[in-house]
């Protein structure tokens, strides 16, 4: 069933429930002499190129192939359209590697038909903080679809990881592969309910009116939490001690320092928010919330062309509820006018979801390991790691 995917050391579904296999990597780390030193074969019309995130023109290309040709929802009315600069936010993290840009050309015309990207990230397994590659941006022109270009890149990036005696990575996708360590739920909180429904993003509710739905999903104009603001550069320290004590909770989490807080966390306008309540009296900071900017393309409606979705990121509450600090995120992301705000049933959001009129979608996300085997699948709850 899986031709490539059987020979990798993941997970294999004939393996699933089986506790007497070891926790932990699947398979050791080779010495670095005995990595491959050249890349892998291409057909013969295509090529290797590592993409400059820096260059203007290398940005354009990756962003109109992503803009084109990466992911869609079921019904192909919905395509991602990450902006050049959340790609390069993205893309070039504290200690990021550009050797883990990777594109294929056409060699006739040096056209980019496919890319996929990693960058480094410390992950937290169980007890065990491991080094990883985060992969991401997985994509082969549509055109080009269906020759096993994907195992070859997946490959070359492995090869290319190892190259940097990275033994381990982090995935997401829409799909089942072998194997998930848990499977999370998309839900949506409509915004501008309006422009959701035109579009085909969501359907009027039974026994609902227009001007009943859009009274239904009113916010107030401004967040109601005292102390609550944008975080700022000063902030990082304080946010960062916060994060991890929250983080330490949760099953498979990123272990993130000053730099990673700084880099992943620090607003940067139209790519990611970040608020936090810093207590009027003791100028404490207690809570914090984030989410990223990623709209998607709408095809082929005749008024609109693009949604504006803002995406749940990492929050943090220890004195404001975690209800109302959401509460919080949605007025301020309505104010910034996202069309809807979506979120994955990680972490404890289920806690907020349903009662701040989040709707499931239909949609759901799988996350993965690679050489990494965990004996027991994970409940969505108990992932503390959000992907971009
Ligand atoms: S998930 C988003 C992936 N991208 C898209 O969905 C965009 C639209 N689709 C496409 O561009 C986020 C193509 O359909 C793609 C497949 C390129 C997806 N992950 O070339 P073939 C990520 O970027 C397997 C992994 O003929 P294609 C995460 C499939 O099961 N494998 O197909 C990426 C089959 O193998 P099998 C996937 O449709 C994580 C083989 O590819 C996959 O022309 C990558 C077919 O290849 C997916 N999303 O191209 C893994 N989709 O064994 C990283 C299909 O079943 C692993 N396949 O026969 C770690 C590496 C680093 C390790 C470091 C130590
Ligand atoms: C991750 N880095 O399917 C890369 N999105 O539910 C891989 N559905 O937007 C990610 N089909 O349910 C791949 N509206 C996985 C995600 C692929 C994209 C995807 C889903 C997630 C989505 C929408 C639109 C469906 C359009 C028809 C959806 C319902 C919203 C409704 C609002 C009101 C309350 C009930 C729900």
């Amino acid at each position: 069933k899986h031709k490539f995917w059987e020979t990798q050391p993941v997970g294999q579904f004939k393996d699933v429930g089986d506790s007497s296999l070891p926790e932990g990597p699947i398979e050791p780390p080779t010495p670095l002499s005995e990595v491959k030193q050249e890349p892998y074969n291409l057909p013969s019309q295509y090529e290797w190129t590592t993409c400059d995130m820096d260059s203007e023109e290398t940005c354009t290309e990756v962003y109109n192939l992503l803009k084109n040709n990466y992911v869609e929802d079921d019904e192909n009315m919905f395509r991602f359209n990450y902006s050049k600069e959340f790609l390069r936010w993205a893309l070039r993290p504290p200690g990021y590697y550009t050797s883990w840009h990777i594109g294929v050309r056409a060699k006739a015309s040096k056209k980019l038909v496919a890319f996929i990207t990693g960058v480094p990230a410390r992950i937290r397994v169980l007890d065990e903080v491991v080094k990883m590659a985060e992969i991401n941006f997985l994509c082969v022109h549509k055109k080009l679809r269906s020759k096993r270009l994907a195992p070859v890149m997946i490959k070359e990036v492995t090869r290319r990881v190892h190259l940097e005696n990275i033994w381990q990575a982090a995935y997401t996708a829409g799909v089942v592969l072998p194997t998930p360590i848990t499977t999370c739920q998309y839900w949506h909180r409509s915004l501008n309910p309006k422009k959701l429904i035109d579009v085909g993003f969501s359907r009027l509710g039974a026994r609902m009116t227009m001007s009943r739905t859009i009274k239904l999903y009113k916010l107030p104009d401004s967040p109601a939490t005292p102390g609550f603001r944008k975080m700022e550069l000063c902030d990082v320290p304080a946010v960062t001690r916060l994060l991890r004590n929250y983080l330490g909770q949760f099953a498979v989490a990123p272990d993130f320092d000053e730099n990673d807080v700084e880099h992943w966390l620090l607003p940067t306008e139209d790519v990611v928010d970040s608020y936090l309540v810093e207590s009027p009296e003791i100028h404490e900071i207690t809570d914090f919330c984030s989410f990223y900017t990623l709209p998607s393309s709408i095809l082929g409606n005749q008024t609109y062309s693009t949604l504006k979705a803002a995406y749940s990121y990492y929050n943090v509450s220890t004195k404001t509820p975690l209800l109302q600090l959401m509460n919080d995120a949605l007025i301020v992301a309505k104010q910034k006018d996202f069309d809807v705000f979506n979120a994955l049933d990680v972490m404890q959001n289920e806690t907020f979801l349903k009662e701040l009129k989040f709707g499931p979608g239909d949609g759901q996300l799988h996350y993965y390991l690679y050489n990494y085997r965990l004996r027991k699948a994970l409940k969505s709850s108990e992932l503390g790691l959000v992907l971009l």
